[in-house]
């Protein structure tokens, strides 16, 4: 993919490793390149059902890169940054959230700026005890983006969200989870092997159930019950017609595993 990313494809999990040890990861447009070329080879191999998302050393993603915004200023220009989220940030955003396979996030060090709010667009957010959330932005005069503004209030309700987005403070991992923010705060040494038990589950787990579920909850936010209700029917009508489901059902009554292919027909 190129040297600010590794990328793995290993028994149905893609693994994506952001690379820039010595800037905590931070967003380069080289390195969101490579991360929407990931994200593109994912989307087309469908042998891939589950995904990982990391960072190299002692960070996950401290944001946007401020070493390149210098470079703009010290060259006369300036900072804009409706563009870059509008031709980066939101379109990674908007494909983690439509991607059809469950994404892993695995913080492994602080997660600042878009670098958090990208960590808690991923489905599933597992952080190493010693690892923070930070919105970092008022502290250089930003707002928060990458839709930290929708989901904070939301998980967090307006309190916590209102005062993490003001102040810039720390929120350690422990915090997040017991918050609510995040699924789980594990022991530093435990985190990668936690993620990739996840990610093996999830690449034998019914793929297309999945997705739909995702789906689901993602819209639930805009949705009253009755509108909810129907979504459900529609994605419980194609869900069963999988061949997950028929074999699901055999299974169990077998008294078996299952033996799930992630595939829509046969
Ligand atoms: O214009 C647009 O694109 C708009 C979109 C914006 C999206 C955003 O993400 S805005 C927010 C940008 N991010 C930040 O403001 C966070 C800046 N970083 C920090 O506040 C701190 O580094 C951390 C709290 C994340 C971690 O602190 P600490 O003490 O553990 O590490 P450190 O010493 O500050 O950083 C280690 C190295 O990484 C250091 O480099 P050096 O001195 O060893 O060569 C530091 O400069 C570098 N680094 C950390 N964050 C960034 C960075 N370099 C460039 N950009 C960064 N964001």
């Amino acid at each position: 993919m190129g040297d600010n990313l590794l990328f793995e494809r290993a028994d149905g999990v893609a693994t994506i490793t952001l690379n820039r040890p010595d800037k905590l990861n931070a967003f380069t447009t080289e390195l969101h390149r490579e991360l929407a070329a990931a994200l593109d080879a994912i989307e087309g191999d469908g042998s891939i059902r589950a995904v990982l998302l990391t960072g190299a050393g002692r960070g996950f993603c401290a944001g946007q890169d401020l070493g390149e915004r210098a470079a703009v200023m010290a060259a006369g220009g300036k900072i804009e940054g409706g563009k870059a989220l509008e031709t980066w940030y939101n379109p990674l955003v908007r494909r983690l959230r439509r991607l059809e396979k469950p994404v892993v996030c695995a913080v492994n060090g602080v997660a600042a700026g878009a670098g958090a709010n990208i960590a808690l667009a991923c489905d599933i957010v597992l952080a190493a005890r010693s690892a923070s959330f930070v919105q970092a932005f008022a502290k250089i005069g930003l707002v928060p983006d990458c839709g930290g503004t929708w989901i904070l209030p939301r998980l967090l309700g307006p309190a916590r969200a209102r005062a993490l987005a003001l102040t810039g403070e720390p929120l350690p991992a422990e915090k997040a989870e017991a918050w609510g923010l995040i699924w789980r705060a594990v022991d530093d040494a435990a985190l990668m092997s936690e993620a990739h038990g996840l990610c093996a589950a999830f690449a034998a787990a019914p793929t297309v159930a999945l997705a739909l579920t995702k789906r689901l909850i993602d819209e639930s936010w805009g949705n009253d019950l009755d509108t909810q209700l129907d979504l459900e029917r529609e994605s419980q009508r194609e869900a069963s017609l999988t061949p997950d489901c028929a074999e699901g059902v055999r299974a169990f009554l077998g008294k078996r595993p299952p033996v799930f292919t992630g595939r829509r027909g046969l």
